[in-house]
């Protein structure tokens, strides 16, 4: 096999370097019935070789009318390459944590594939205790092998020590497109005993190394190294559209009242924001606005938050992954140094853990499917059964955050869906999670509030001109007739909304439409 390509240059250990093999050669060393842990976090750092080879393996399989499917574990979303690849074979049995691409959302939502949707700081233990029974296989994208063996790690980090140190086999593409410049930036925590050992993580502050920069494995667990040279998923940068600078403006001109208050100090709390148009709009609008020497607990890094750093507003950053557009990429690898001091990619169990985002006080800011005049929030599901892409990150942050802000336009589909409904048709934040609701229509403040009392407000600040009378004509009547009067509701109608849009493709009544 190659040993003297550029890319191979990056596998310095000896032993491993025995190891490389093809990609389709490397897919050949998996099973069907296998439990896959895959490297990938929103499209970066995930296997774009041997899932795509063994697509066309569970493919073929297919053709000859043999069954062959696997179970896919992952960080979070990946890339046309591993779910797009794989879903398109059928070839997936069960798929966790996270997914956005659209051919396994189809799947998924045509009953076909087994998804189960969860907390991403869940995944590693929920394998550790094992919850998931046995993980046959760890198939991890990696940055290069140094000569003692130790691996630097790639643009995300996700759950790939927990896939490395529990799977049976091990399988490592090492890719060449990566820059080298991400050796130093990562902070691999190994100190996480299972109960009842475990042990205060000590981190207090967002910056903060705890950790090894370099993952471990055993060098008799790797059967396979494969050389690849494959850009990440990078999604080109869409900018921010009116609704959204105007969701922006709200939560600023929240947090300044905050501070005012003194219930913030003046450079804020940690920073999580959520990936889109709306996270982007408001990282945007701090790059404007007056605050300084902000920092960041994330899972994320996207454009905004580069912006922020490049502008000397943010001082620092932790996350599990890089989210780049292709032009955003180019720059941070040009300076690659100068980020490793301000950018800490840990794994997904630490930055997205509950302990530390209570302890360091996050603020915690998501974009939601819909939300119900009392405040609970869909993220995932339309129509209350259809998948859109998954909890991912959110329950982690909104739950033990020092405050958790779900924030959407009022209403989507060119307004035959409003956003603030009488009760949402999946729960993923309960309204003992959400503090704060901000559309394009204003801001709800909850904190303190009775149900009754949240309603209205919600409904006053929130909704769009074009549904509002309708909620308040709903929680009015709800109000006289409701079965008790703590969260008026009337059953018969609450989800009638819904009902309406499935059966005419508004959610308006007819004659309002
Ligand atoms: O549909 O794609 O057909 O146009 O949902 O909505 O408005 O483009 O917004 O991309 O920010 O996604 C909640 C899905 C919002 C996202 C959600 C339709 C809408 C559009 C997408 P089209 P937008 P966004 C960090 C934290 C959960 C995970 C999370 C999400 C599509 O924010 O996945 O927070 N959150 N992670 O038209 C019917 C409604 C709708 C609706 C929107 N009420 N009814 N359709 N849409 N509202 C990241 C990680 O954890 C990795």
């Amino acid at each position: 096999m190659p040993t003297t390509t550029a890319a191979s240059v990056r596998v310095l250990n000896p032993r491993l370097e025995s190891k490389i093999m093809s990609a389709s050669e490397a897919a050949a060393l998996i099973r069907s019935g296998d439990q896959i842990g895959m490297s990938g976090f929103t499209g970066s750092g995930y296997p774009k070789a041997v899932p795509v080879q063994l697509a066309h393996r569970i493919a073929e399989a297919h053709f000859r009318g043999q069954k062959f499917q696997v179970s896919v574990f992952t960080g979070a979303s990946t890339g046309p390459e591993l779910d797009g690849a794989l879903a398109m074979a059928g070839g997936i049995h069960l798929r966790l944590p996270y997914q956005s691409d659209p051919e396994t959302r189809k799947r998924i939502n045509a009953g076909e594939m087994e998804y189960m949707d969860i907390h991403l700081s869940h995944v590693a233990q929920f394998v550790e205790y094992g919850f998931l029974g046995k993980l046959d296989v760890a198939l991890i994208e990696v940055t290069a092998i140094l000569e003692d063996g130790r691996i630097v790690p790639s643009s995300s980090i996700g759950n790939n020590k927990t896939w490395i140190d529990q799977a049976e086999r091990v399988i490592l593409e090492v890719n060449s497109w990566q820059p080298a410049a991400l050796e130093g930036m990562h902070d691999i925590y190994y100190g996480l005993e299972p109960p009842p050992n475990r042990k205060p993580i000590p981190l207090t502050s967002p910056g903060q190394r705890i950790g090894s920069p370099y993952l471990q494995v055993a060098p008799e667990k790797v059967v396979a190294i494969v050389l690849t040279d494959s850009p990440d998923r990078n999604s080109p940068f869409k900018a921010p559209d009116e609704a959204s600078k105007r969701i922006a403006g709200h939560i600023l001109e929240f947090l300044s009242w905050e501070v005012k208050k003194g219930r913030m100090p003046a450079n804020l709390l940690p920073l999580q924001s959520g990936v889109g148009n709306i996270a982007n709009a408001v990282l945007f609008g701090l790059e404007e606005g007056p605050f300084e020497g902000l920092t960041s607990y994330t899972e994320v890094i996207q454009d905004g938050m580069i912006r922020l750093l490049k502008s000397g507003k943010l001082i620092s950053a932790s996350a599990t992954a890089f989210s780049l557009s292709p032009e955003m990429l180019n720059e941070v690898n040009a300076d690659m140094a100068s980020y490793r001091e301000r950018i800490v990619l840990r794994p997904q169990e630490i930055s997205n853990n509950p302990g530390i985002i209570r302890r360091l006080g996050v603020i915690a800011m998501n974009g939601m499917i819909e939300a119900d005049i009392y405040g609970n929030v869909n993220s995932t599901h339309v129509m209350g059964s259809r998948i859109q892409n998954g909890i991912g990150g959110s329950g982690d942050f909104a739950r033990n955050g020092y405050l958790s802000i779900f924030m959407a336009p009022s209403s989507a589909k060119k307004g035959t869906i409003s956003t603030i409904v009488p009760m949402v048709s999946h729960v993923d934040h309960t309204e003992h999670d959400v503090q704060v609701v901000v559309t394009e229509q204003g801001l709800a403040d909850l904190r303190g509030l009775s149900p009754r009392q949240r309603a209205h407000l919600i409904i006053e600040k929130c909704a769009s001109s074009e549904y509002k009378p309708l909620l308040q004509d709903y929680l009015s009547r709800a109000e006289q007739l409701s079965y008790g009067k703590h969260t008026p509701h009337l059953l018969s109608e609450s989800l009638a909304w819904h009902n309406r849009y499935l059966r005419s493709g508004n959610m308006k009544p007819r004659e309002e439409s």
